[in-house]
């Protein structure tokens, strides 16, 4: 029988091989699935990040954690996401330009799809010309744009900006990612921010039904 534990201890050791076995495992015991991922991988994802922060883990201890996690998430997605459901609008997300950090952004397009929405992923260091581009092939109601390293806060900022002086109508633009708050999301004319992968999903949601 595996637990939740055993789950943040694979992300913490970057266990790739034992993570389908163990998620599988979980949801045939009825766990939900949203606390495999809460519980289980984000708790060990945290951990991960404490200890790189503390010089206890380098770089390579942190990508094979990232290896586990986005293993975990090929099982866990499905069952995140409704299947079935006829999309209610089209988000467009990415990494701002110089960052290369994925993990969270493929979270908040699990919940996205989650929450009905088709999801267009532009993957990571992602240019305001890259967004307007990819927002002028297709029609996007919303483009989610995520950002974790301070330094390539301001590339969010361009982004936001571009986007609005290029695109009439503009589509909805909602922001989030560690450093990434609130007051800022306001400061930089974006119209929602998401503390989380769940809440942006949420907020994301509200924007495009109003
Ligand atoms: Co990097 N890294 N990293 N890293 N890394 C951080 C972010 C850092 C905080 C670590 C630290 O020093 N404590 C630090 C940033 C410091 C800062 O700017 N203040 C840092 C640094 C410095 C760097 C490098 C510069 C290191 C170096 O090379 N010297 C370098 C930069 C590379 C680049 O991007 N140009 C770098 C590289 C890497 C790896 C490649 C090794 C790897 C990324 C692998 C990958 O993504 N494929 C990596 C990782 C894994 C981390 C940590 C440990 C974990 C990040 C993560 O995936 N967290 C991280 C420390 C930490 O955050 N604890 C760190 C789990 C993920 C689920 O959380 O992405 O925050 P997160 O997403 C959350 C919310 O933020 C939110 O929802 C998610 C949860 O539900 N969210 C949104 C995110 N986007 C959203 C968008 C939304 C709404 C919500 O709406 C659109």
């Amino acid at each position: 029988m595996s637990t939740l534990e055993d789950v943040r201890q694979a992300v913490l050791v970057g266990d790739e091989q034992v993570m389908a076995d163990l998620v599988n495992g979980l949801l045939k015991e009825g766990t939900p699935a949203d606390r495999i991922l809460s519980e289980g991988l984000l708790a060990g994802m945290t951990e991960v990040g404490r200890r790189f922060r503390e010089y206890e883990y380098f770089i390579p201890e942190v990508l094979v954690a990232a290896g586990a996690m986005k293993e975990a998430m090929q099982v866990l997605r499905p069952h995140l996401t409704s299947a079935g459901v006829k999309p209610f609008a089209t988000a467009a997300i990415a990494t701002v330009k110089g960052d290369l950090h994925d993990i969270g952004k493929n979270l908040v397009a699990t919940m996205l799809e989650g929450a009905g929405f088709e999801v267009v992923d532009l993957g990571v260091d992602v240019s305001p010309e890259q967004l307007v581009a990819a927002c002028q092939s297709r029609p996007v109601d919303l483009v989610a744009l995520s950002a974790l390293l301070t330094t390539t806060m301001p590339a969010m900022v361009d982004a936001v900006q571009v986007l609005k002086r290029e695109l009439h109508p503009a589509p909805r633009i909602i922001v989030g990612g560690a450093p990434v708050t609130q007051e800022f999301a306001d400061r930089i004319g974006a119209d929602g921010y998401g503390r989380d992968a769940a809440t942006g999903a949420e907020v994301a949601r509200r924007l495009c039904t109003k």
